[in-house]
């Protein structure tokens, strides 16, 4: 089965069987109040507006049997993985591991931590934690993914300059094909989000394709 979805700079096709579903840190600590994203300074309610159309996508591909992966990027409890390169960067006032309204902010197993309800993970979904912000650095995403035969990734997630572009230039370098849907992504800053998602699929697609979630589910249809 081959499924092609009108995007930026051209037609993206992928077979589900050879493709994933990635949910890069949809966690409490970026989308909801009290979380590290708000802790950075940084007014959370631009991210919530991916929630929805994200909640599409994972039901098409739910229905599809495609292999779905949810990120979340956060730190063991007694902080050993966290460089003070990434500890000592925000508001001095609360850092990572510091307690805040969900718990210890960006630390596994806190409230803040976990993924948002509104996109949970289900039974047989793949739960990967990591360190940084690319999805493949200090994990085994890439095993995971050779294991099942996957080429393909459909990015959604937050944040679109962040982790999600971390994660989409470490997968295209690695040699899988990427298409990021833009309306299943955001920043905090708008106009990150418009460059980063122009960066993807400028000068022929250097990075990865961009579409939206209507484009995609039109295609699946
Ligand atoms: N997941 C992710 O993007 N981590 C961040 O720290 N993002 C920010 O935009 N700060």
């Amino acid at each position: 089965m081959t499924i092609t979805v009108p995007a930026e700079p051209f037609s993206f096709t992928f077979d589900p069987r050879q493709t994933a579903l990635m949910c890069i840190d949809f966690q409490r600590d970026f989308v909801e109040a009290g979380g590290f994203g708000e802790s950075l300074g940084n007014d959370v309610s631009r991210l919530r507006t991916t929630i929805e159309p994200t909640q599409r996508v994972l039901a098409a591909f739910r229905e599809l049997g495609t292999t779905i992966i949810h990120t979340r990027e956060g730190h063991r409890p007694d902080l050993t993985d966290l460089f003070p390169a990434k500890r000592d960067r925000g508001n001095p006032t609360l850092r990572i591991g510091e307690e805040g309204p969900m718990g210890r902010l960006l630390v596994r197993g806190s409230r803040g931590h976990d993924i948002i309800p509104e996109l949970a993970p289900i039974e047989g979904e793949v739960v990967l934690d990591k360190p940084g912000k690319d999805s493949f650095y200090g994990t085994d995403l890439e095993t995971i993914l050779r294991a099942r035969g996957i080429t393909r990734l459909i990015v959604t997630g937050v944040t679109t300059e962040v982790c999600v572009q971390s994660t989409v230039r470490a997968a295209n370098d690695r040699g899988f094909e990427c298409l990021v849907l833009s309306d299943c992504t955001s920043s905090y800053f708008p106009e990150f989000h418009e460059s980063a998602l122009a960066m993807f699929s400028a000068q022929g697609g250097i990075v990865g394709w961009v579409a939206d979630s209507a484009a995609l589910l039109g295609a699946i249809k």
